[in-house]
């Protein structure tokens, strides 16, 4: 048995295909992790949808911010945008089927025996792992609930506060939500900075989450994530695995075998289907 995660596929399901197969990837005995975005910006999200949902426990998938997007719309809240290409799963005969699957997957996964967590964007650098889990846990029973609607519609309507806001704050799980499905750079006090794509930070208080001295969560887990093409694959540092290499932008898709002692990449050259900016 194989444990690969791969990184933010959005829509591009031939370069998946390929990659899986460069691996021989068995779903019968492998298994597929991966770092959310499965969707949109790509060409074809529908199917790439249906593939990964018919591998069933094969298949451990968390959520990314486009996939909350889709989420939104699919609720009836949230702005579409010009450059969403998820269309055919919003038209899609199995429509109902394909939603209920994707708001019940986690916002973060965690295999003790691998010492692996994934998550799409990032951890706050105050959190432990537990703090994380029970974060993520909480956003994870709203989108599976019976309101999932209304949350959001709510999210929707929610600008992410910068800093954590005090227990018992509503927007605290916004908060979370943002961390975890769009983090890039923060303080090492937990500011974050929302907008920041560039490989450059806004100011020199600000790094990577993943890159401040004190990391709470470190000394319990090393973290697999995607959602920062711009920074592309983050492959030469123990305690973190980034692995948007730009896919849909016409860099690669990765996939890394994380049970072994040093991840093992291999990737595949994609054709682009955004142009940057
Ligand atoms: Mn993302």
């Amino acid at each position: 048995m194989a444990v690969y995660a791969v990184g933010d596929i959005q829509g591009c399901y031939k370069p998946l295909k390929k990659l899986l197969k460069k691996v021989a990837f068995d779903p019968a005995r492998d298994q597929l992790w991966c770092v959310g975005d499965l969707i949109n910006r790509g060409p074809e999200s529908l199917k790439v949808l249906h593939y990964l949902k018919s591998l069933g426990g094969a298949c451990i998938a968390v959520m990314g911010n486009h996939d909350l997007h889709l989420l939104e719309q699919a609720a009836g809240a949230g702005r579409s945008s010009e450059r969403d290409t998820f269309d055919d799963v919003l038209r899609a005969p199995d429509r109902d089927e394909l939603i209920e699957w994707l708001r019940h997957r986690p916002l973060l996964h965690h295999d003790e025996n691998l010492n692996w967590c994934m998550v799409h964007a990032g951890l706050h650098p105050a959190w432990t792992l537990e703090k994380a889990k029970r974060r993520a846990g909480k956003i994870e029973r709203k989108l599976q609930g019976d309101n999932w609607k209304k949350f959001c519609l709510k999210l929707s309507n929610t600008r992410f506060p910068a800093t954590e806001p005090p227990k018992g704050k509503s927007r605290r799980t916004f908060f979370a939500l943002a961390v975890l499905t769009y983090a890039r750079y923060c303080t090492w006090t937990g500011s974050f900075n929302w907008g920041a794509v560039s490989i450059k930070p806004a100011s020199s208080r600000q790094r990577p989450w993943f890159a401040h001295k004190q990391l709470a969560w470190k000394k319990s887990c090393r973290v697999v994530y995607g959602h920062w093409a711009a920074k592309g694959l983050v492959a030469n540092q123990d305690h973190v695995l980034g692995l948007d290499s730009g896919c849909v932008w016409g860099g690669r898709l990765t996939l890394a075998r994380l049970d072994c002692e040093t991840p093992e990449i291999t990737s595949v050259k994609c054709k682009a289907c955004q142009l940057i900016g």
